[in-house]
């Protein structure tokens, strides 16, 4: 491959003491509004971070978000392209030396083993240009159907539960605000207090008015929002087996339906499949669904009764169920959404002010990131890649005939599991040889980590474009050194479906780029005439065009619209905002945004809600006797994700330096693992070690370790990569463990 000279990057300099940058934190999707001000003392951080009123975080931020700053000076921050050398060490590159060995390599792998043989990896961190143009990249310039990304571990089975019910998946089809005003919130799986904790003074009312329920196997700082167990004679905390949610929520069902307190004119206007969804639940009477959940019979049927008189048709103030990872990274997952759904509509809550069911998105940009195509699935506009009318409407915004659109490819975990795979001897069937990994640290986080490890490892060619090492970067035969948010321009969308700006507020480092550019270096190397514009801006309008009539559909939107929105004190439009007037009467004003969907109809041909009726199987890897014991897996405040950025940041590392596992003291004692002592768990994928932290907080047959680490104490080394029939979603929550004290540890006296 010819070498080509490297255009310059697009950017614009910020001048001392400029004004502060209105933009958002770069972590999760609650999406807190922060002002970035430049610093011009001789201080380490480049900006200064403070809170911003957003309507989701109202001026609060949580310790990730104050110390936010600090990953974009990280000590070891990626400033030039890296390339393994023969020595088998990275070493610092020019960008044409780096670009032209990704693309002669992808060249190479391509002839030798056709394209779906390199694949994509993307994130749902990505802006939605970012996004959008990667998903473009792999369908257009390498013409892979193998691309897919890391929102399949994060919102697969909510989003495939919300598409088959709704016809549409925005996580929360409500502002996160309307929670305010509800008598009754069902949380499940959810653990906002340490995973967004500026919402939850959103829950302050319905504490207020004794109506938080939350469902986890852990008294998580979430399930000890529900009051004080002494207290409460009834419990609001809901302490399941894990794995058993959904035998509550259809014995919660089951309670509503025989006990008369279905919205029996909501169902019979706004739904289908209900009397096979209410047939379904007659089995799950409380007393039986107490013999697999664990949770006390009359604990069921007070709960039922609490969220019917929540329901708007029995006069209440509103009542809100709400799903999180807990319930949904399950092979079971989006049989739990749809049990939740069914519930919720029985109770005659969606597309109703004040009342609803939502999933409570991830990642920062985990709504955007799953409508503009980088799932397997997807094409632009939360489209379907089978879709023919999708696939020309698509194709006439991108140039290209619609033949050569690849079909879906394999979603993540598929997909991670066939790296390298030999192809049989008839030669069809191998797995990708080339991998492009933008925005996600797989080594950490996805699951059966060492088997995805292997696979990395066999590869031909790794690229991985980071803004540090990553334990994954780490592996890579070629690592491409980005821009992070406070160095780029765009748009994130947020858990309520806000589409927000991204703004620049400094320089990037040494030789970072953004994605847009690298992409558009990249498709002009490997001899694509289709164009990749580099302005964020840009890039949008185009994306705004290939949603136009799609289910996400931005096309009214621009970032020269978003702005002077926010420059009038409009915090975000919602989408749908379609091109054009809403409506005849008010020709030439431009479409509002949609803050509740529903209202009206539903997203499906028919207008109705589609009721499914779904049974209780169990967990994949369920306990047994060489493994008696639940391993569940999830997050602490003062860390995100696999821990790339966060582990940077000293003081958030001091917190919480390393993994550790819960266990109730009556199981340490039987056990003999001791508070303080190294445990040593064992699962049928292998083993790993970590201090124990014996907590009265957590079932007895239940350990809990946090997935934000690598090495001996990384969970995802253990979890099993068993997945949803239906959205292809990982089961992290749930496998079965054995646990004991690891050789060396004194014995424990108790
Ligand atoms: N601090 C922090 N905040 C984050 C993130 C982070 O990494 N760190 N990541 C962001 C992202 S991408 C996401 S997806 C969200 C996730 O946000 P959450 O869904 O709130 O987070 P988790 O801690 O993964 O899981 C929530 C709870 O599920 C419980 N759980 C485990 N097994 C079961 C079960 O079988 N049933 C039930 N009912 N509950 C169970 C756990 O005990 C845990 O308390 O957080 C976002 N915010
Ligand atoms: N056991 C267990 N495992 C889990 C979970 C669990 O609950 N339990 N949760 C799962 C969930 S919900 C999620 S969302 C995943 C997330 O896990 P990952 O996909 O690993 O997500 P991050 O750690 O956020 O990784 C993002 C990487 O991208 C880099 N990065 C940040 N911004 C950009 C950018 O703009 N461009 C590029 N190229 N890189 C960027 C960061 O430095 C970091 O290395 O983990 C999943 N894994
Ligand atoms: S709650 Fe999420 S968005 Fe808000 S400051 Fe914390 S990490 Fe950032
Ligand atoms: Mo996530």
């Amino acid at each position: 491959m010819a070498t080509a000279t490297t255009t310059a990057a697009p950017g614009r300099s910020e001048a001392p003491g400029a004004a502060p940058a209105r933009t958002h934190c770069p972590y999760c999707a609650l999406q807190c509004g922060m002002s970035l001000a430049p610093r011009d003392d001789a201080s380490a951080l480049p900006v200064e971070v403070s809170p911003r009123d957003f309507p989701t975080n109202r001026g609060g931020l949580c310790q990730k978000g104050w110390t936010s700053a600090t990953v974009l000076r990280a000590t070891d921050r990626i400033t030039t392209p890296l390339l393994r050398g023969a020595d088998g060490e990275l070493h610092p590159a020019s960008w044409d030396a780096a670009l032209d060995v990704v693309a002669s390599g992808i060249a190479r792998v391509r002839s030798e083993h056709g394209r779906d043989a390199v694949a994509v990896f993307g994130g749902g961190g990505l802006t939605n240009e970012k996004a959008y143009a990667l998903g473009k990249f792999a369908r257009t310039v390498l013409r892979t159907a193998n691309i897919d990304y890391n929102g399949r571990f994060c919102m697969a089975s909510a989003a495939a539960g919300a598409n088959r019910a709704f016809g549409a998946d925005r996580g929360l089809p409500f502002p996160l605000a309307d929670l305010g005003g509800a008598d009754a919130v069902l949380l499940l799986g959810s653990n906002l207090a340490e995973t967004m904790p500026p919402s939850v003074q959103h829950l302050a009312g319905v504490r207020s008015r004794g109506g938080l329920v939350v469902v986890d196997p852990r008294r998580s700082a979430t399930a000890a929002l529900t009051g004080d167990p002494e207290d409460q004679g009834e419990g609001l905390h809901l302490q399941p087996v894990p794995g058993t949610d959904l035998v509550v929520l259809l014995a919660l069902l089951h309670v509503v339906v025989v006990e008369g307190l279905v919205d029996e004119a909501y169902v019979a206007a706004r739904t289908t499949g209900f009397d096979d969804v209410r047939r379904s639940v007659m089995a799950w009477w409380p007393e039986r669904a107490e013999t697999v959940c664990g949770v006390p019979a009359e604990r069921l049927r007070h709960v039922a009764r609490l969220l019917a008189a929540a329901s708007p048709s029995r006069g209440g103030g509103g009542a809100y169920l709400l799903t999180g990872r807990g319930v949904e990274q399950s092979t079971q997952g989006t049989a739990t959404v749809t049990a939740t759904v069914n519930l919720a509509l029985a109770l005659g809550l969606p597309g109703r002010v004040g009342s609803g069911y939502g999933a409570i998105t991830g990642q920062g940009n985990g709504q955007g990131g799953r409508e503009h195509g980088q799932k397997a699935d997807q094409l632009p506009g939360y489209r379907r890649i089978d879709d023919p009318a999708a696939r020309a409407h698509v194709a006439a915004v991108w140039g290209v005939d619609p033949e050569t659109i690849p079909g879906p490819g394999m979603p993540a975990v598929t997909l991670l599991r066939s790296l390298a795979a030999p192809a049989s001897p008839d030669g069809t069937g191998g797995g990708p040889r080339a991998l492009l990994v933008h925005g996600s640290n797989v080594v950490v986080s996805a699951p059966n980590a060492d088997r995805v490890v292997d696979g990395l490892r066999a590869l031909d060619l790794l690229v991985v474009c980071d803004l540090v090492p990553s334990e994954t970067a780490l592996l890579a035969d070629v690592v491409l050194p980005v821009t992070q948010w406070a160095e780029e321009e765009g748009t994130m969308t947020s858990l309520e479906g806000r589409v927000i700006r991204r703004r620049r507020a400094l320089d990037p480092p040494g030789e970072a780029r953004s994605e847009l550019w690298i992409l558009a270096e990249l498709a002009r190397r490997l001899g694509s005439d289709v164009a990749f514009p580099t302005d964020p801006a840009v890039v949008f309008d185009e994306l705004a065009r290939a949603s136009a009539g799609g289910v996400a559909d931005y096309s009214g939107l621009s970032h020269a619209r978003l702005d002077a929105d926010e420059d009038d004190g409009g915090p975000g439009l919602f989408w749908p905002v379609p091109a054009g007037a809403p409506d005849a009467g008010q020709a030439g004003a431009p479409h509002p945004g949609t803050p509740r969907m529903f209202l009206d109809r539903f997203a499906t041909p028919d207008g109705r809600a589609r009721m499914v009726a779904v049974d209780h199987v169990g967990p994949s890897d369920d306990v047994r006797p060489d493994a008696p014991l639940y391993l569940v897996t999830g997050r602490v405040l003062q860390h995100y994700q696999s821990g790339a950025q966060t582990r940077r940041v000293p003081e958030l590392d001091r917190l919480v330096p390393a993994p550790f596992v819960e266990l109730h003291p009556v199981l340490g004692l039987r056990l003999g693992v001791g508070d303080g002592d190294r445990a040593r768990l064992t699962t049928r994928r292998g083993e790993i070690e970590a201090v124990a932290r014996w907590t009265d907080r957590i079932r007895p047959d239940t350990v809990f370790i946090p997935f934000h680490w690598s090495g001996e104490g990384s969970v995802n080394r253990v979890t099993t990569d068993a997945t949803d029939p239906v959205s292809g979603m990982p089961e992290f929550k749930v496998c079965a463990v054995d646990v004991r004290r690891a050789a060396g540890t004194q014995e424990v006296v108790a």
